[in-house]
């Protein structure tokens, strides 16, 4: 990095103690500078030093009252990093390790992530530092009510629409719009990811998971191989994970193990999917059930031994960097040819450097897993209209825009550093250019 090292040593000195939000800009400031170079007025319109500065950042305390009558609190999140191509957009997340830093990561890859998609959504994220295992019904109601209580004074339709992430699904999102319709008396679209029958998308639950499997099948088919007969891994067994194998499967591939944060699951038959959605959507349990129910299942406990089981293709989705350098050497001497992001940042920089050299696909996740925001762009489309569009339509929508966006990432990707593979470059430069003319073309307030 040297045109843009000023930007990165003021992100640093002004965000002490937030390791992935340096991880994260570094990440970009280092493949978008040849583009950047084509464009002194951008430079001297400091775009990039204001994409790095979030637009705003809302911290809030979140009291709640537990089962047993105690006062609980927590702290909530939104930062609305970037609204020059639509309202923020981005998901909720509630998990004890998510603090500001963490917050701000994911609000500024959203920037990139969305604008890939070619609707017309800024770039958000919030969250919470709410453990959702373990709690009662009654207990998540309470805290989504409470914090929606103050998220509510900050977001809208056409302001910023939140939606879900890690411990945020349909029944979360059920309770933050129940309270949000009870304070403001409006029935919008104000969330995404909402049930069907009440503004909800058909195919949303299914979208990040089945856009990052129609990402990697462009991937794939370009490097003339295919999902058919591959080993395949997939990290987490949560709302991505689970949506990526069944895609995987109807591709043919065999899903040979999954993983929740405690530990992993190995079927050398092939993950049976309907066994595992009972256990993980319908009874919320801990990912060595599947061994006691399937005879031939090994449990194992630890999350990252994951990467040991030798795999054609591996699909993280569970967090941000679950496989590094260590890992990452593991997954390439088993003979790992292809890695395809499910989840925001799993991979660290060090973990990307060793994909490279080794001449891999990958697929990162600004691009490989837009399916999801996407199909909430679409929702929220839908919500406009006061329509609905088919599981069909929706699909097909879906899968034309994951084939759009692979397209793009290599064109831009062959143009700026001659490699139409490497799909980083191309996804951070495709993704900043759109939201670079905006911000040029907005101007700065004097
Ligand atoms: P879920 O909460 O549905 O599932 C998360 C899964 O990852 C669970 O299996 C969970 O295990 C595991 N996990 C979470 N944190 C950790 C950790 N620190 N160590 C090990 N395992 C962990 O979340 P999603 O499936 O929605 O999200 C997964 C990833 O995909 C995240 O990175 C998210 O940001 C990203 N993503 C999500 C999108 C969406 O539409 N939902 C869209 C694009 C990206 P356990 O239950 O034990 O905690
Ligand atoms: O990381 C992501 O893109 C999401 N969690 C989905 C965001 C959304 O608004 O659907």
């Amino acid at each position: 990095m040297q045109l843009l090292k000023p930007v990165f040593d003021s992100v640093l000195a002004r965000n002490p103690g937030q390791p992935e939000f340096h991880q994260a800009v570094s990440e970009v400031l280092e493949t978008i500078e040849p583009v950047v170079a084509k464009h002194p007025e951008w430079l001297k319109a400091g775009i990039v030093d204001r994409l790095v500065e979030p637009e705003r950042q809302i911290m809030f305390r979140v009291a709640w009252i537990d089962d047993a009558g105690r006062v609980q609190v927590n702290r909530g999140y939104r930062v609305q990093f970037n609204s020059a191509i639509g309202p923020y957009k981005g998901g909720l997340r509630f998990h004890p390790s998510v603090n500001l830093g963490i917050i701000k990561f994911l609000g500024f890859e959203q920037i990139f992530k969305n604008s890939l998609t070619g609707l017309p959504i800024g770039g958000g994220k919030g969250g919470s530092d709410f453990d959702p295992k373990g709690k009662s019904d009654r207990e998540i109601m309470a805290f989504c009510q409470s914090f929606m209580t103050e998220l509510a004074k900050h977001i809208g339709a056409d302001t910023d629409v939140p939606a879900g992430d890690i411990g945020v699904g349909g029944r979360e999102i059920g309770f933050l719009y129940g309270q949000y319709k009870r304070l403001r008396n409006e029935f919008t679209g104000v969330l995404t990811g909402k049930g069907l029958g009440w503004g909800g998308s058909l195919a949303r639950t299914e979208a990040t998971g089945y856009g990052l499997c129609y990402f990697m099948n462009e991937a794939l088919q370009h490097n003339g191989k295919s999902f058919k007969d591959q080993r395949v891994v997939i990290s987490g067994s949560g709302n991505v994970a689970i949506y990526a194998c069944e895609k995987a499967q109807e591709y043919g591939a065999k899903v040979v193990a999954m993983s929740d944060s405690s530990g992993y699951v190995v079927d050398e038959n092939g993950i049976d999917l309907k066994l595992m959605k009972q256990i993980k959507e319908v009874e919320r349990l801990r990912i060595k059930e599947y061994a006691a129910r399937k005879p031939g299942a090994v449990f194992t406990p630890g999350c990252r031994g994951i990467w040991t089981v030798k795999c054609d293709i591996a699909l993280p989705c569970a967090t941000q960097n679950e496989i590094d350098e260590e890992s990452a050497k593991i997954l390439l001497g088993n003979g790992t040819w292809a890695v395809g992001e499910g989840a925001n940042m799993p991979s660290t920089n060090e973990a990307i450097a060793c994909y490279k050299n080794a001449g891999i696909i990958f697929a990162p996740a600004k691009a490989a897993n837009a399916g999801g925001v996407a199909t909430s762009a679409l929702e929220m489309c839908q919500n406009s209209m006061r329509y609905n569009w088919t599981f069909e339509e929706v699909d097909q929508k879906l899968h034309q825009i994951m084939k759009d966006i692979y397209a793009h990432c290599t064109e831009v990707a062959k143009e700026y550093t001659g490699n139409e593979h490497d799909l980083v470059s191309g996804a951070n430069i495709a993704g900043f250019v759109k939201v670079a003319n905006a911000m040029y073309a907005q101007g700065i307030a004097y």
